[in-house]
């Protein structure tokens, strides 16, 4: 089992080059990395999260980092694979802000039906603030999340929700997202 795990086979490894902007060298020392933090090959819930809370610090990512790791155990095992954990690496690491905002906004469409709600959008405020270092109170992100609101209701006149393609391309949200509190 365990061998099968750490064993990083030219299948995967063309698998991988296919689905990210890896190339193979980065790919195998992804992998090396990798099997120092996790020796088993697979990572349980929660050690992805002390990972996380390592590499972010200041900023509370426990709700993000569940989000992440459902969204990130693709074949639903509660394990993350080094394939699974590298495809997220590759928009984390590699998108631009365009296809990291529309990811993230993925993430947190919870319901998956394409329109970030208000809490949705208010739970995303927070991991963006929290990732880049920051962190936010309840009432400062609902603060963003209604100041994002406006906005957006005044270009796209919507009740319901803010289409995830409107959002990541309003420049006055990205910005706001973008900016500390
Ligand atoms: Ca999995
Ligand atoms: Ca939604």
């Amino acid at each position: 089992m365990g061998h099968k795990n750490t064993k990083l086979s030219q299948k995967k490894v063309k698998l991988i080059l296919s689905t990210t902007k890896f190339t193979e060298e980065e790919i195998y020392n992804w992998h090396r990395g990798f099997l120092v933090d996790c020796p088993t090959g697979v990572l349980s819930r929660s050690e992805f999260s002390t990972i996380y809370s390592i590499m972010f610090p200041r900023g509370d990512i426990s709700t993000f980092t569940q989000v992440l790791f459902d969204r990130t155990d693709a074949n639903n095992d509660g394990h993350i694979c080094f394939v699974e954990f590298i495809s997220t690496m590759s928009v984390m690491a590699r998108g631009s802000f365009h296809e990291r905002l529309t990811w993230l906004c993925g993430i947190f469409d919870q319901n998956g039906d394409g329109i970030l709600d208000k809490k949705e959008l208010i739970d995303l405020i927070k991991a963006m603030v929290a990732l880049t270092g920051g962190n936010v109170c309840q009432d400062a992100a609902e603060d963003k999340a209604n100041e994002i609101w406006k906005t957006m209701k005044k270009d796209i006149d919507l009740e319901e929700g803010i289409p995830m393609q409107d959002f990541v391309k309003a420049t006055k949200a990205r910005s706001l997202i973008k900016s500390q509190p």
